[in-house]
């Protein structure tokens, strides 16, 4: 108790150790941390998110460099989280090459940090959302996710960022032919990188096409003026078209803003997230009575089928958080 004291301490204090160590907690889903997520004296306290999906290789690192060095020049603080679907939790190690902001490394104002997926019930989104709480009780102005786009990743981005950039390339095969179903629902903008290389006018001419056939039916508050996300070219390794990629992060926000779906988001992630929260206790309590409740296990393989026993597995905790809250 005393540890995590001097933890909320320090954190509070702007040690940037102690929010490394936090983070590692909230990947071992730790609760202990928990406190730390909402800002002192309340207002202030969150980050604006963008997040950054696309093919392994597309450039996805690159252009966060590119940005990072960008927010740095508005004076703004920023922090990087960088999450791997096939790896481990990694404790806070740098996987691989995939991160290449080394540069930053000593700028106090930028924080980079990878988290893995590998084996975690629910994918990344618990933690990536609990981290991203800390860092903005921390006091980061931006927070900038990027993940590689296989499996599910890219719909957790988009469940988390504010803003979800989808990066493409010129030399992706079959080009847009190649893009994943439920891609273009995510998208508030497209990045087609490299486009020092040939053919990344007929990725963005197809990508257009492609957007225009899927042209927006929105419900709700943003009916009225839909946002149509743009498609930037850029040349990462050269730092070109960043500029333009900021500018239309920062008109995709005052979309939301505007549009009142900044409101509609944070109301509906709360509820997704309550959900996520509740099945992933009621997991643990489940895994919990099947390990020790014998006759419990006896009745399931009798049953050959889940409900009977799920059932009762609900009524107890229903039970067990009656009696905690009396008691
Ligand atoms: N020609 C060209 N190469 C680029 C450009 N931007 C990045 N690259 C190169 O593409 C390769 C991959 O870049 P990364 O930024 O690591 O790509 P990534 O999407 O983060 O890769 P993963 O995290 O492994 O999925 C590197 O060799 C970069 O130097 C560009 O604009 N043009
Ligand atoms: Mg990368």
């Amino acid at each position: 108790m005393d540890g995590e004291s001097e933890l909320a301490a320090r954190f509070r204090a702007g040690d940037i150790r102690a929010l490394a160590r936090a983070i590692s907690l909230v990947e071992r889903r730790d609760p202990s941390v928990r406190a730390l997520e909402t800002p002192p004296k309340g207002g202030e306290g969150s980050a604006a998110v963008v997040g950054f999906t696309g093919a392994p290789g597309t450039g996805k690192s690159t252009l966060v460099d590119a940005l990072v060095t960008l927010l740095r020049k508005q004076g703004k603080s920023v922090s990087v989280i960088a999450t791997d679907p096939n790896s481990p939790f990694t404790g806070g190690a740098i996987l691989g090459d995939r991160i290449r902001m080394q540069r930053h490394a000593l700028d106090p104002k930028v924080f980079i940090r990878s988290m893995g997926a590998r084996g975690h019930l629910g994918g990344l989104s618990l933690a990536t959302r609990e981290a991203i709480r800390l860092l903005g009780a921390f006091g980061f102005d931006q927070v900038i996710l990027e993940t590689v786009g296989v499996g599910q990743s890219e719909l957790e981005v988009a469940a988390v960022a504010d803003t979800t950039v989808v990066v493409m390339t010129p030399n992706l095969g079959d080009g847009v032919q190649m893009i994943k179903a439920g891609i273009l629902e995510i998208a508030d903008i497209f990045v087609v990188n490299k486009a020092d290389l040939d053919g990344y006018q007929r990725v963005a001419m197809e990508l257009r096409a492609m957007l225009s056939l899927n042209a927006p039916g929105a419900t709700g508050a943003a009916a009225s003026k839909p946002w149509k996300p743009p498609i930037i070219t850029t040349v990462a390794a050269r730092q070109e078209g960043i500029d333009e990629l900021w500018a239309a992060i920062e008109s995709h926000r005052r979309y939301l803003e505007t549009s009142g779906r900044a409101q509609e988001l944070a109301a509906k992630r709360l509820k997704d997230e309550t959900a996520e929260v509740v099945a992933d206790l009621a997991r643990q309590q489940a895994r919990l009575a099947l390990g020790e409740d014998g006759a419990l296990t006896e009745q399931l393989l009798k049953d050959g089928s889940p409900y009977r026993a799920a059932e009762e597995i609900l009524n107890r905790i229903g039970s067990d958080g009656r009696k905690r809250g009396r008691g």
